[in-house]
């Protein structure tokens, strides 16, 4: 059995899903945060919508990965690879394929889906036997100076998780992740581009309703963790476009006037008739808003690259030094 070093016990874990469960639900409207949707079952949701046709970010990454991973290797000579958000770390085979020819000594692994991350964590340390794989269990918005990376480190963020967070959470994100980097090291970003909304909204909105599934998912793990009795069928899947923000957000509309009792919580929740409660935002970028996010938390552009059909972008980036604090950009762009 793998060692897994823990930042969230079972008792932290709940407690914080308390904390924004009881401030979501008595929000109006009513939101709860993504992250609580990756238990088990939620992770291995994710990764059926990540193989759906609807669903284009994760081939579109996997592409740009296929070509780049070793451009990458070489312009990182990463000997440590920490990944926030890792998943199944599926696509990440392909950056260790690229950076263990070139060096790479250690992967750090770091989700809050502990049991899902230690098992993907397993499997990629029996397929790199020189690599030492240390996976740690923790929320990257809350530990991440605890989590100990390595010599010339490569942090990864891939997915376009970072669209998850709204633009106040993204700068203070990518700011604490530059605060951990030293002059050697550099930031791996993938993260999903404007496109045409049809396409956005039925990557969202699946046919076989998988994403619909996942969506319920985190009414099933409140219910799990803090003894509530959601009926997750209750509740209809709804993806929308917002063309002001240029987020896709997910909600869940409640099918009837309902109740819903939070026994941890002490708390009993009442939906009107079509309320529907915010689940998740996913925003898009446009290449200009991305370097800008980017030169504001304290990074100058290596390289960024877009996927043939321009659906998708992954950028490296590099803390910026004082001496270079007026540039927004190291350069020019790579772009294709
Ligand atoms: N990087 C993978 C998985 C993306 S899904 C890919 O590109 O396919 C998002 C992942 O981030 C999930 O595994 C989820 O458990 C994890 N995650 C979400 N919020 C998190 C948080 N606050 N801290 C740590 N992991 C988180
Ligand atoms: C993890 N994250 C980047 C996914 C996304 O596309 O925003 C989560 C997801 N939500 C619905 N489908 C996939």
């Amino acid at each position: 059995m793998m060692r897994i070093e823990h930042f969230l016990k079972p008792e932290d874990l709940e407690e914080a899903l308390r904390a924004d469960v009881a401030a979501g639900l008595t929000a109006e409207p009513k939101t709860l945060p993504p992250k609580w949707f990756y238990d088990d079952r939620g992770s291995e949701l994710f990764t059926e919508i990540t193989r759906l046709e609807e669903y284009y970010p994760t081939r579109r990454e996997r592409a740009i990965l296929a070509a780049r991973a070793g451009e990458i290797a070489a312009l990182t000579g990463a000997r440590t690879l920490v990944e926030l958000g890792a998943g199944s770390g599926e696509k990440t085979r392909l950056l260790l394929d690229a950076l263990g020819a070139a060096g790479l000594e250690t992967y750090v692994p770091v989700d809050v889906s502990g049991d899902y991350l230690v098992d993907a964590a397993e499997k990629i340390a029996a397929e790199y036997p020189g690599l030492e794989v240390r996976p740690v269990a923790a929320d990257y918005e809350r530990h991440l100076s605890l989590i100990r990376g390595g010599p010339r480190e490569l942090v990864a963020f891939l997915g376009g998780t970072i669209g998850n967070m709204v633009p106040e959470e993204r700068h203070a994100f990518l700011s604490a992740i530059r605060g951990t980097l030293g002059p050697d090291d550099a930031l791996l970003l993938g993260a999903d581009l404007v496109k045409d909304e049809k396409r956005l909204v039925r990557a969202y909105d699946d046919e076989s309703g998988v994403t619909a599934e996942f969506n319920r998912n985190v009414l099933r793990v409140i219910n799990g963790h803090l003894d509530a009795d959601f009926v997750p069928e209750a509740f209809d899947h709804v993806a929308v476009w917002d063309p002001e923000n240029e987020w896709i957000e997910m909600r869940l509309r409640s099918r009837a006037r309902q109740e819903a009792r939070i026994g941890a919580l002490d708390l009993s929740v009442h939906f009107a008739d079509g309320e529907e409660m915010r689940t998740e935002i996913s925003a898009k970028f446009r290449p200009e808003r991305l370097e800008a996010e980017l030169a504001a938390a304290g990074y100058a552009l290596a390289a960024f690259w877009t996927d043939p059909e321009g659906d998708f972008s992954l950028t490296l980036a590099r803390p910026r030094g004082d001496h270079d604090s007026e540039k927004t950009s190291a350069g020019p762009l790579t772009v294709g």
